[in-house]
């Protein structure tokens, strides 16, 4: 018997696009379970499966996996579809880069600073942060060349051959140029801004854009 594929995260989650994303490149079908990892109760069955709290998970059958990355790789491996993990030394090497990259110095100013500040609080009603968005936009500069950079070289992020890379970075930049400055400031980066503009066009990169709450005027 077939098993179940349920992903279960926040809707607003650029982790949980992501997966999204993979699993609409596989042409896979699956459930869904709204979790909130911002919410004081996020029900206990669901921090059994992620015990940091963050979303998403993804499970299939008996089986769940947490750590975005490691539900690409999942997926990917389990899943028939196109690859998403190319084979050859150099193009797995800067797909892995290009994972930590945005992991590790890019979701914190891109998102939860620049579009969390600029865009989603004041969709939802709550005050922003002129600062913030200044202290993202300069952590994000760095960001953006690091990976322009990449680009340019083409093992990943050339707009054709998709991989698990754009997989993760697609949801950040799709948030990131949002707001009026970054756009203005990926448009400073040649190499990436040729990669979104194809990439922004792909249908699973379209299709799972979240729609985000009716703005509130003040
Ligand atoms: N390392 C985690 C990061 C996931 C993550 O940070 N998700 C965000 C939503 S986009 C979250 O759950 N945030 C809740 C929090 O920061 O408390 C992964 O790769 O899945």
């Amino acid at each position: 018997m077939k098993k179940t594929v349920v992903l279960r995260g926040y809707q607003f989650s650029v982790y949980n696009r992501i997966a999204r994303v993979a699993l609409h490149e596989k042409g896979v079908s699956y459930d869904t379970e709204e979790i909130d990892p911002f919410a004081d109760d996020i029900p206990a069955h669901y921090m059994l499966r992620q015990p940091f709290g963050r979303v998403p998970v993804l499970s299939h059958g008996a089986f769940d996996v947490y750590e975005t990355s490691a539900i690409g790789r999942y997926v990917d491996a389990v899943f028939d579809g196109p690859r998403l993990v190319p084979l050859g030394g150099e193009s797995l090497t800067r797909l892995a880069q290009v994972v930590s990259i945005v992991d590790s110095y890019g979701y914190r100013p891109m998102v939860r600073q620049v579009f969390a500040h600029r865009i989603f609080r004041p969709a939802v009603g709550e005050e922003s942060d002129e600062a913030e968005i200044e202290n993202g936009l300069a952590a994000s500069r760095p960001v953006l060349q690091a990976l322009d950079t990449l680009a340019s070289e083409a093992h990943v992020l050339d707009g054709r051959v998709f991989t698990l890379a754009d997989c993760h970075l697609a949801p950040m930049i799709a948030y990131f140029v949002q707001a009026p400055e970054g756009k203005t400031a990926l448009s400073n980066y040649s190499a990436l801004s040729d990669w979104w503009a194809l990439t922004s066009q792909r249908a699973s990169v379209a299709d799972t854009e979240p729609s985000l709450p009716a703005i509130h005027v003040a």
